[in-house]
């Protein structure tokens, strides 16, 4: 790998991606691709790989609705966002954007932006509405209708076993990710997933990020279950989240149908040197491989950093050997949700060799005060994930950003801000697989405006909009640059 990273590769990709970003935008009602096509357009510096898989993103909670229907029991976050005071403007997920009963107009929408992967995630409660115990084939059957669905329309679907929306009863009777139990349900969960979908479902996602529902649910108390954990608590939480996916890696492996492909999507957090220099380079390396200790780099290597385990001290989590194996089951690929980076620089004053360099209060982000515009995480994240853990196969399983997102008159959104940001990830994701970083695929987050969590329906990230009063979906400018994308396989 490392002969492909060299500096004149670095020079020439670099060099050729600015050019080549000069190109006006294509008029709204565009021609098909071949008939538009400038020879700049063309030019292998804007082209993506062969058979790269484009596809968007969403999760159940976020736009299913339907929380009461075919025997769902609750989750922790119909729990949460019913407590006043948690989520912006008290909104819920109890309609969303309805996708229970809209789906299949939602297939037609991936299908006009002609993307082949659809990544969607499953309800926990709707399988198990307890969380274990006897499961609810009903619920598990819209799933079945959704990839039946999906496939009819040639859309390859890509299953998330769990985006954060958890069985109340787990979190009532064993605290949820506080208790090894849920882990274990989580395992058993998807074995049951496995035997019942991936006859059609070939790539899964254990978990969605536990960087964020452990952190932000677990330790800041902004997402549910709205906990403040610290210390032991809390890295006993952290590594009962990594042995759940452990565990329901090991019974995918032993449940699915072969040709299954199982992997992660986590949202890494990604160290980009404050400039590529080659001390600052390995300063982020090292940074990106203990800022992740307690997730995908135990994931990965099998055991906890030395710099976690003693700066946890007597706080470190309890775990046996046996943990740590199922911990790191070999995986078949690696995906990676890419919003921002946090920018290090070498610093060999510290034990660990980095220092973080904190965004100025001026840098630029969008709407969501978090998402910093750094376009480089997307070249970083999976250039060290390939890097640090010889990754053969990655995918970016989420890439999107938030608007203000205001219809115009004559109803379309013209998000030019969302179509700069996608513009300079793209160009930025594209240096890495020209590099030869083995990204297979993107995933845009996401398909449409939904439930953003503790910010209600504030946040939009979709590609369409949503007038939730009447479900109607609009496709925005963003949803049209998105489809030439994919029609021309390369940057526009
Ligand atoms: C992803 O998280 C999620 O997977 C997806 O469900 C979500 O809709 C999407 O991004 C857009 O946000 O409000 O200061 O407490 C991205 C990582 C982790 C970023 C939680 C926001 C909360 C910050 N997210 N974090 S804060």
């Amino acid at each position: 790998m490392s002969k492909k990273f060299s500096r004149r590769t670095f020079a020439k990709i670099a060099g050729s991606a600015s050019l080549a970003s000069v190109v006006e935008l294509p008029a709204l009602a565009t021609p098909p691709a071949s008939q538009t096509r400038t020879a700049t357009q063309s030019s292998p510096a804007r082209q993506f790989p062969r058979g790269f898989i484009w596809g968007t993103a969403t999760a159940s909670y976020q736009v299913e609705g339907a929380v009461k229907e075919d025997g769902r029991g609750p989750s922790i976050w119909d729990t949460f966002s019913h407590t006043p005071g948690k989520v912006v403007n008290n909104a819920t997920g109890d309609i969303a954007n309805d996708h229970y009963h809209l789906y299949k107009g939602d297939v037609q929408l991936m299908k006009a932006l002609g993307v082949k992967a659809y990544r969607f995630s499953i309800a926990w409660p709707r399988v198990f509405p307890n969380g274990d115990g006897p499961a609810n084939p009903k619920g598990l059957d819209f799933y079945n209708r959704l990839v039946d669905e999906l496939l009819a329309n040639g859309i390859q679907p890509f299953a998330t076993l769990y985006h954060w929306d958890l069985p109340q009863s787990l979190q009532d009777r064993f605290g949820g990710w506080e208790g090894r139990d849920t882990s274990k349900a989580f395992g058993d969960y998807a074995g049951y997933v496995a035997s019942h979908l991936t006859d059609r479902v070939k790539h899964i996602f254990t978990i969605n990020e536990f960087g964020a529902f452990i952190e932000v649910g677990y330790r800041r108390g902004v997402h549910a279950p709205g906990l403040k954990l610290t210390g032991l608590r809390l890295n006993q939480t952290r590594h009962h989240g990594v042995l759940g996916h452990g565990l329901a890696v090991q019974a995918l492996r032993a449940n699915a149908k072969r040709g299954t492909k199982i992997g992660i999507a986590e949202n890494i957090t990604v160290a980009a040197p404050v400039f590529e220099t080659s001390a600052h380079i390995a300063a982020a390396e090292q940074a990106t491989r203990e800022m992740n200790a307690q997730y995908l780099t135990v994931i990965q290597e099998g055991k906890y950093t030395d710099w976690y385990l003693k700066s946890a001290g007597a706080d470190a989590p309890k775990f046996t050997a046996e943990d740590l194996k199922i911990i790191s089951s070999p995986l078949d690929f690696v995906g990676i949700n890419i919003y921002t980076t946090q920018f290090v620089r070498a610093d060999e004053s510290s034990p660990t060799g980095f220092a973080q360099v904190p965004h100025p209060k001026s840098f630029p982000h969008a709407p969501s005060p978090w998402l910093f515009v750094t376009p480089d995480a997307i070249y970083w994240g999976p250039r060290h994930v390939a890097k640090l853990w010889c990754a053969k196969e990655i995918y970016i399983t989420e890439n999107g950003c938030s608007s203000s997102d205001e219809p115009a008159q004559d109803g379309r959104v013209y998000d030019t801000d969302r179509v700069t940001y996608l513009r300079s990830y793209l160009t930025q994701l594209r240096r890495a697989t020209a590099e030869g970083v083995p990204v297979r695929g993107y995933f845009l987050w996401s398909l449409m405006d939904n439930f953003e969590w503790a910010d209600g329906y504030t946040n939009r990230f979709g590609l369409h909009y949503v007038d939730y009063a009447s479900q109607k979906r609009t496709p925005k400018l963003s949803a049209d640059f998105y489809r030439e994308v994919i029609a021309r396989n390369a940057l526009v």
